[in-house]
């Protein structure tokens, strides 16, 4: 049997921080884990560290679910972010091992192929309607075919999902941000912009918009009935989802797709509302959901009542991350699709390989395991950078979800 004899925690920050897992077997193969959390990586960084790291040394690095339930079942406490994206780690990490002692590429030891290739949309985005439309002409051009759309609302400095610059970078500030937020500027503005971009390009297209959590579900509602003509692929987020039971309200009132789930971390936090059908897709990250063999489960609860993937990727997943959520991607039957928000060039730097881009789709290729390798002189170039998400404050100055 070979054993696991090393787990290391890597911290970088190439334009970004990542927090990545490497785990050293006897037999001297190395396996890769993305425990990236953004704003809270220090805090996976630790548990990871000082109360997962000494666990792993002596184990047998091929029992990759008892391992999974060793982490998640054996620890008492359970479930949240931090716990999931740390289990993830590890997850990822004995996969990579796997395929790496198989021969194989991931996907094929998750069941091979169920596509050619893994649909991904990109960011569209502006700090007002022109510059908008010419970021989607711009990812048109490179193209993708599905498209998320989000303009900056007039009088609203700093909204949610506009870059500033060539990329996306919410964690913006050594200490959080604070932006101000007014829902009837976004409800009146949100609907006039989205129609200007069908206006400009047409319906051949997939056209994805992000509320980010900014809506009650009565909003939420209203507003999704007021794009319903737009034909959107989904309204993301349109409320938290902490009571998933306010879905129902949302889903009662519109046909707009609802797509939810980027914050949540486990089964136990979407079962109900995959189960009664509340939203469309799914949106649990390999890397912030307890890894491959976790989401893997989730997909499969969500097939049985027709709601599709459609997971989370943000440049706050490193492409380790990345790759292990296209992989998962390529072998589900429920698979809708999956975003790809790139990266800072510099991240190039330290993680080499990954999926390959081509007209609208991500591939994997036929390195064995996850097939990207993390670069630690490289990386240590690059020193943790205190950087964190923003805070919403209504114009009463009261805190909204950001
Ligand atoms: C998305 C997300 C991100 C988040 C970010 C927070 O849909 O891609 O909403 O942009 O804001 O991942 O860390
Ligand atoms: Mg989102």
């Amino acid at each position: 049997m070979d054993t696991i004899v090393e787990a290391s925690v890597l911290v970088t920050c190439p334009a970004r921080n990542f927090v990545t897992l490497k785990i050293t077997t006897a037999d001297g193969v190395v396996g890769w884990g993305d425990a990236t959390l953004n704003g809270r990586e220090l805090a996976v960084a630790a548990y990871l560290r000082d109360h997962v790291a000494p666990l792993l040394i002596g184990r047998d690095p091929a029992r990759i679910e008892d391992m999974w339930n060793y982490l998640f079942r054996g620890v008492y406490w359970r479930r949240g972010p931090i716990t999931m994206t740390a289990v993830a780690a590890v997850d990822m990490a004995l996969w990579d091992i796997k395929g790496k002692v198989a021969g194989l590429p991931v996907y094929q030891l998750l069941g091979g192929a169920a596509r050619d290739g893994v649909r991904v949309y990109t960011h569209a985005s502006g700090a007002d309607v022109p510059s908008l439309l010419e970021d989607v002409a711009r990812a048109k051009e490179r193209g993708f075919t599905a498209i998320r759309a989000q303009a900056a609302v007039p009088g609203v400095e700093g909204t949610y999902g506009v870059k500033h610059g060539a990329y996306y970078e919410p964690a913006n500030a050594a200490l959080p941000e604070e932006q101000a937020w007014d829902t009837p500027a976004y409800l009146r503005f949100a609907p006039t912009y989205l129609a200007k971009v069908r206006e400009e390009f047409g319906f051949d297209f997939a056209l994805l918009h992000d509320v980010h959590h900014r809506l009650t579900p009565q909003e939420a509602a209203r507003f999704g009935r007021s794009v319903e003509d737009l034909d959107l692929f989904w309204m993301e987020d349109p409320t938290p989802a902490d009571n998933q039971e306010s879905f129902r309200l949302i889903r009662s009132h519109t046909t707009t797709p609802i797509a939810t789930g980027e914050v949540l971390s486990s089964i136990w936090d979407v079962q109900h509302l995959v189960s009664e059908q509340l939203i469309d897709y799914i949106r649990l990250s390999v890397t912030h959901s307890g890894g491959i063999s976790h989401l893997k489960k989730v997909f499969a609860l969500a097939e049985l009542y027709q709601v599709r993937s459609g997971s989370h990727g943000p440049s706050d997943i490193s492409p380790i991350g990345q790759a292990a959520a296209v992989h998962l991607d390529m072998a589900i039957a429920n698979f809708g699709i999956q975003e790809f928000m790139g990266y800072p060039d510099l991240v190039d730097e330290v993680f080499h390989g990954g999926p390959t881009y081509a007209d609208g789709y991500l591939h994997v290729g036929e390195e064995s395991g996850l097939g990207i390798e993390y670069d630690e002189q490289a990386a240590a170039r690059f020193d943790y950078t205190a950087r964190y998400l923003p805070v919403a404050r209504r114009l009463d100055g009261s805190v909204h979800d950001w």
